[in-house]
């Protein structure tokens, strides 16, 4: 999907141009698609409280005067219990592949664990350009920052630590600068205006699971997927949306509904108005919730949704 409209940048001189991928990956909820949304000024992927929100890589390019990056979203590392899960760490390893720079993003409020370790031994088995992002410093004290990156540039010899809070903006322009520095010259690989390898289909989807994410908890966000089955642009002043909800369990159905269809409506009312500010028209939104008992271990229906 493509900006709208944005004012143009000369692409008739590429010396000096920089040009290429970088992955963000880290462990779930530490900021990944908080940053990149951040880094674009556009929300391309979703975001929320709970852990194991992405599920896909989502590119979002950023076209900046001395260079374009492109920027790989990845699903929070974590030990996969489903099928679902194992896909989501295999498109994390697909997007070391090929890849200019890693950002590795911890959040620094959290204690170091096993999962972080984890995340280091492959790091250091793969020897890729590795920038270590300390995310969150919003909510640590800053005598806790040196003793961190003391440790951490022990188990890995990262190329830069940069201490940044995606959701304050702070240290990005910093971090844009030191990315520019460290990838190769080239050509652009993407028009100017595009943001996102992602189609308004997915995006209007992914907004719907957001808004069940941050309105529900325990196992339901993660027993939740959305699959868009109308997207009708057939009308002159009105894009007519149909939305089926998965979740595994009646009981979760009833969740989501909630007393009088409270729950619906909540969700239908947040998702419609984040829908037609990202697609700049009006928007009827129907939302239908559905029972598919054992989807995450269902691979061809984990096929029909990608
Ligand atoms: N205080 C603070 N909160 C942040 C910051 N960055 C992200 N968050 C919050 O952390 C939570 C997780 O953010 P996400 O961007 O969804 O994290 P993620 O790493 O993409 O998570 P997964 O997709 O589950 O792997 C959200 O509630 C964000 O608002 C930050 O710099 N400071
Ligand atoms: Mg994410």
């Amino acid at each position: 999907m493509g900006r709208r409209c944005l004012p143009g940048f000369s692409q008739s001189k590429f010396s000096m141009f920089k040009s290429g991928f970088v992955s963000i990956i880290g462990r779930p909820n530490s900021g990944k698609s908080t940053l990149l949304n951040q880094l674009l000024g556009e929300k391309v992927s979703i975001v929320s409280d709970k852990p194991q929100t992405t599920r896909q890589n989502i590119l979002g390019i950023l076209s900046h005067k001395e260079g374009q990056i492109v920027f790989t979203d990845t699903p929070g590392i974590h030990k996969p219990g489903y099928e679902l899960n194992r896909r989501m760490m295999q498109t994390v390893y697909n997007s070391l592949e090929g890849t200019d720079l890693l950002l590795l993003l911890v959040d620094a409020s959290t204690a170091f664990g096993s999962g972080d370790q984890y995340v280091v031994d492959l790091l250091n088995e793969r020897g890729l350009h590795t920038f270590l992002l300390l995310n969150k410093i919003d909510l640590v004290r800053k005598e806790t920052l040196l003793p961190l990156i003391a440790s951490y540039a022990g188990k890995h010899p990262f190329t830069e630590i940069v201490p940044i809070s995606a959701l304050k903006k702070d240290n990005l322009e910093l971090l844009i600068s030191l990315i520019l520095k460290q990838l190769p010259e080239g050509p652009p690989h993407f028009p100017e205006e595009q943001f996102t390898d992602k189609h308004e289909r997915f995006l209007v989807g992914e907004i719907v699971r957001e808004k069940v994410l941050l309105n529900t908890r325990d196992e339901l966000p993660y027993s939740t997927t959305v699959l868009i089955t109308r997207f009708d642009e057939s009308q002159p002043d009105v894009i007519v949306l149909n939305c089926d909800i998965f979740v595994e369990k009646e009981s979760q159905k009833k969740i989501v509904i909630g007393g009088q269809g409270q729950m619906l409506k909540q969700i239908g009312i947040e998702a419609r108005a984040d829908i037609e500010s990202l697609l700049g028209k009006r928007v009827y939104l129907e939302l239908y919730v559905r029972v598919k008992p054992k989807w995450r271990d269902d691979a061809r229906f984990l096929d029909s949704l990608s």
